[in-house]
């Protein structure tokens, strides 16, 4: 039900348009791009507007005019729309769900997974405005009263990708609505339905015009005209770390709030002590569901030695017999990647992997009979930390298994790469789960889960080169949205004498 939002037909196909200052409107050029089921690139979901720096700057100044106005309501009224707009939104979660697992490819009990976090989300932060705003201190003088209080930003930037593109936008623009700030909102060019269907149960909720803006395209086209404009003084970005630190300098170097959430190459360290069949069930769910395109998918799977033969023959045969598929069918367990060129580049990583002579354990290569952008869930086993698969960020269905001789090795190699998102440990001896919570470098850390997964009211966010410090969600998402005020308060000299 996207009635509304769609601004013309061509061929019978829907054509979509930017929402600036309240409309769907087309884009300024006219131009628009096709977006494609990745299940069966045949089907064609719908024409979406091929934005540019006009529109930028349109939605730009939509966001700048709206500020005060948003920034002058009271929270509680904000919150009031976000909770009317969870509401909405959770009427549509078998619709949005199942054009999520249309347009992106994860199946449709993730999509409708995923779905039902935006609502959450949304339900979350519409309580999380009424907490309090500032804290009150003691001042060397007694008749000062001393307090902070925090206060929106202005336009913010929010860009974000194609592979949870509802839950991560939910994340990053509940929040800086919710604390006073407008946005303009630029999603992942391979997914803007979802952005379509969260825009639109913001809009139907009553958020005044302006106060949200979304404007489609290319990361070129339009996310860099919005990363430079003056006017948008907060960035938050989910994606690679080669454009996130391309960002990190543009935004940045003018001196804008920057927020960044960038790759994994999670660790799951699996000890001799572990309980094996749980091991197995985590690690694969943690590497291969939504085809392991998830920054925080398990890519490493570091096994004490005395267990890696039995575990990478469990893991193998496991993996041999996941279900390759259609998304919307019940009994498919591994959806397409989201693209051809997605698709290309992990194929072409697996063969450079068993051309050095890694040992392939299951999978490789690319299911037969299926149109779409399909890879066989890949096992390697016997993978050495320094190579490729060792270090290298795949966003694949592939898990290579790292044999080590005892848990300081298997803590060392784990930390041994760029990245530090999340990190599990499987095992049931407490003492080694707290060593490996204080050594491990990563900003999530799980004892005996897999590495996927993140609940909406606790800090998301990693260490080293997968953020850049600050945290998303929960509490940790005022931080980024607001600025702190302090006020030091004096009765006029007047007064009580
Ligand atoms: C999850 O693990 O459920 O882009 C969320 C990503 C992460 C979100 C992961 N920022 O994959």
């Amino acid at each position: 039900m996207t009635d509304g939002t769609i601004i013309d037909h061509r061929d019978g196909v829907a054509v979509y348009g930017n929402y600036i200052g309240g409309a769907w409107i087309a884009a300024a050029s006219g131009e628009t791009t096709e977006n494609r089921n990745p299940s069966n690139p045949d089907e064609l979901i719908g024409h979406f507007a091929s934005s540019g720096a006009e529109d930028v700057a349109a939605a730009v100044g939509a966001a700048e005019n709206a500020f005060a106005g948003w920034a002058g309501t009271s929270a509680i009224a904000r919150a009031n729309i976000l909770y009317h707009a969870s509401e909405i939104l959770a009427s549509r979660i078998p619709e949005v769900g199942r054009e999520l697992a249309r347009e992106e490819g994860k199946t449709l009990k993730e999509g409708i997974g995923e779905t039902t976090r935006a609502v959450a989300i949304l339900r979350y932060f519409a309580g999380e405005v009424q907490q309090p705003i500032g804290e009150q201190y003691s001042s060397m003088n007694p008749s000062t009263l001393l307090f902070t209080l925090r206060e929106p930003l202005g336009v913010c930037g929010i860009i974000t990708p194609w592979n949870f593109p509802i839950a991560i936008p939910a994340w990053k623009i509940v929040p800086a609505l919710a604390f006073g700030n407008t946005v303009v909102f630029k999603p992942a060019s391979l997914t803007p339905l979802c952005a379509v269907y969260l825009t639109q149960a913001l809009a139907e909720a009553g958020l005044p015009p302006g106060v949200l803006n979304l404007v489609t395209g290319s990361g070129q086209a339009v996310g860099d005209p919005l990363v430079a404009d003056d006017r948008v003084v907060a960035v938050s970005f989910t994606g690679s770390d080669v454009v996130g630190n391309e960002m990190k300098k543009i935004a940045g170097g003018r001196g804008a709030k920057v927020q960044l959430e960038l790759g994994g190459k999670n660790p799951a360290i699996v000890l001799a002590d572990a309980d094996l069949d749980h091991a197995v069930t985590q690690v694969i769910n943690g590497a291969m569901m939504s085809s392991g395109q998830k920054c925080t998918a398990t890519s490493r799977a570091i096994v004490d030695r005395r267990v890696a033969s039995e575990l990478a023959d469990r893991l193998g045969a496991s993996i041999s017999a996941l279900k390759v598929g259609d998304p919307l069918r019940d009994s498919t367990q591994i959806g397409p990647l989201i693209s051809a060129e997605a698709a290309d580049r992990v194929v072409g990583e697996i063969d450079t992997a068993r051309q050095a002579g890694v040992a392939l354990a299951a999978g490789g290569g690319r299911p037969e009979g299926l149109n779409g952008h399909f890879v066989n869930p890949t096992l390697f086993i016997d993978v050495k930390s320094d190579s490729r698969l060792g270090q290298e960020e795949l966003f694949g269905p592939v898990l290579a298994v790292i044999p080590v001789d005892d848990v300081d090795e298997a803590i060392s190699v784990a930390n041994s790469v760029r990245f530090g998102l999340s990190a599990s440990l499987f095992t049931r001896d407490i003492a080694r789960a707290l060593s490996f919570i204080q050594k491990i470098q990563a900003g999530i850390v799980h004892v005996n889960s897999e590495t996927a997964g993140a609940e909406p009211h606790v800090p998301f966010g990693g260490y080293k080169g997968s953020s850049s410090y600050s945290r998303e969600q929960g509490k940790a998402s005022r931080e980024f949205y607001t600025q702190v005020k302090t006020v030091y308060f004096d009765p006029p000299p007047s007064s009580g004498s």
